[in-house]
């Protein structure tokens, strides 16, 4: 990694209901994360939080089914400013979250820079839902498909009209817990999409390499959004929407490390760690293994 990491905290929860996400960023950062990237003498500069609003209460327009949606969009708005500052400095964007909504400011950002941005989205959900097939109105479960222009105009045309990424530049792996709107989706777009069967049947190896690949081919730019929650709860038990049956510890962290060896990332997010969830900060220190992996760090 020659470029120099502009790493910046999104410590948004007001699109999820579980208080401490907010606490995720600050969580790596005690975790070590910044000692370990300096450790593989990679330069980088922290930016600290962005400021986000977060006054404790939950807003719920019925008719739209979005929760906090005025709230979800200011803090979605600084995130791309943000991820645009980082740009415009020639830094590699490393984004700590928050959950995972954080990811339609990510990506807002970033798409100004790329003409076919590619998305590897780790993650036990598609996070594919709308007002209008959500189960829960939480729109950390909608940031997918508001990036690929599907959903509320304020999330879809936030930072730049929509759509910010192609449907068929979006690999999706670890999926799990998949809603029927979801599943609509992503056969109507084309969606690629590993699921843990297709992870079981062929093994990380082969789905990693194939996602590589894939995106090598047709995109000039890819954004990993790394969901804390796609790695199983045995491992990673502080985030809030756990579902069993994910890839490992050593599963991702190959995968990481295949990631690491394609050079073909151009920014990173990790998002929805919650440490109010986990007692021992163990998920924090889970994600800053799969970050430093990602970045170079190497058993030997
Ligand atoms: B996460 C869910 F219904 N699909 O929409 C929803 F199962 O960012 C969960 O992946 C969404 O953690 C999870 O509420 C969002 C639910
Ligand atoms: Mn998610
Ligand atoms: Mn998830
Ligand atoms: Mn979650």
């Amino acid at each position: 990694m020659n470029r120099k990491l502009g790493i910046v905290g999104a410590p948004v929860t007001i699109a999820q209901p579980n208080m401490g996400v907010d606490l995720g960023p600050n969580s790596m950062r005690h975790a070590g994360l910044i000692d370990r990237l300096k450790n593989l003498s990679i330069k980088l500069e922290d930016y600290g939080d962005i400021e986000v609003p977060m006054d404790g209460t939950y807003k719920i327009n019925p008719k739209i089914n979005l929760k906090n949606l005025e709230e979800v969009t200011q803090a979605n708005e600084s995130i791309a400013n943000s991820v645009k500052d980082i740009k415009k400095k020639g830094e590699f964007p490393l984004i700590l979250g928050g959950d995972h909504s954080i990811a339609i400011g990510t990506i807002a950002g970033l798409h100004e820079y790329y003409q076919n941005m590619g998305v590897i989205w780790y993650d036990a959900h598609p996070d594919l839902n709308t007002g209008e097939t959500s189960p829960s109105g939480n729109i950390h479960g909608m940031s997918l498909a508001a990036s690929i222009g599907i959903g509320h105009e304020k999330l879809i045309n936030l930072n730049g009209s929509a759509p910010k990424v192609k449907p068929e530049n979006v690999v999706i792996i670890g999926a799990r817990s998949i809603d029927e709107g979801e599943k609509k989706i992503i056969q109507e777009r084309g969606i690629q999409v590993y699921t843990m069967h297709d992870i079981e049947k062929h093994g990380m190896n082969e789905v990693i390499l194939k996602a590589i690949n894939y995106l090598q081919e047709r995109t000039d730019g890819v954004h990993l959004s790394l969901d804390v929650d796609g790695i199983d709860p045995a491992y990673t038990p502080g985030t809030g929407t756990p579902v069993e049956g994910g890839p490992s510890y050593r599963e991702t962290r190959y995968a990481m490390q295949l990631l690491h060896e394609s050079s073909l990332l151009t920014s990173v997010e990790v998002v929805e760690v919650n440490p109010l969830l986990d007692d021992q900060n163990k998920t924090a220190e889970i994600a800053v293994d799969m970050l430093t992996t990602l970045f170079g760090e190497k058993y030997l």
